[in-house]
């Protein structure tokens, strides 16, 4: 399949641009990443990066065809639109469920984690020690509360809908083990 062009853009940390790594990954598709400059804070950003996002100057952004998707979850639903599981087989690498409640759900999961994960993850870099302390337990809070309302799911482990990943899990997944490298 030619999948037209697909370029990244990226910054090698973002817990943003890994979810849509693994999302293009999961559906098997081919792309170029250019990175942005990672070494130099504030980041000093490309003339494709500001083009392509001339809103919020950030990372991710999929050009596909030469049109340029913005924000991670946007992405990632536009991957899911734009290359759906089209056999039966297939549908072990659909990233979001089939029935629109269902949808509803894993839309919501992952607009929770990728909203929330961050916020705390933001005040833990910054190093300020009460700020710190106080964005560490908020972080336990939301792991309390991410357990407490995925045991109501009827899907079961290891992921948010069972045995195969969905968007949720895709945003998920870096932004945890990011923070665990602050
Ligand atoms: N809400 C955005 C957040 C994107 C974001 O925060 N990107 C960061 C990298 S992790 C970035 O580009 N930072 C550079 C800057 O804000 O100047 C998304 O989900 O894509």
């Amino acid at each position: 399949m030619d999948h037209e062009h697909i370029t990244l853009l990226s910054l090698p940390p973002s817990p943003f641009a890994m979810s849509v790594k693994m999302a293009l990954a999961e559906k098997g598709i081919k792309y170029e990443v250019f990175e942005e400059e990672a070494a130099t804070f504030p980041v000093v950003k490309t003339d494709l990066l500001l083009r392509s996002n001339p809103v919020h100057k950030q990372v991710p952004v999929l050009i596909h065809r030469g049109l340029p998707v913005a924000e991670s979850l946007v992405i990632l639903e536009y991957i899911e639109q734009t290359w759906p599981a089209s056999d039966e087989l297939d549908l072990r690498k659909a990233l979001l469920p089939q029935s629109p409640y269902e949808r509803s759900v894993a839309q919501f999961w992952a607009d929770f984690c990728n909203k929330k994960f961050w916020e705390t993850s933001l005040l833990i870099m910054k190093k300020l020690d009460g700020e710190q302390i106080q964005a560490w337990n908020d972080t336990a809070q939301l792991y309390i509360t991410l357990d407490r309302e995925m045991r109501k799911l009827p899907y079961g482990k290891p992921f948010f809908f069972g045995e195969h990943l969905t968007i949720p899990d895709l945003v998920l997944a870096p932004l945890v083990s990011w923070m665990s490298d602050t």
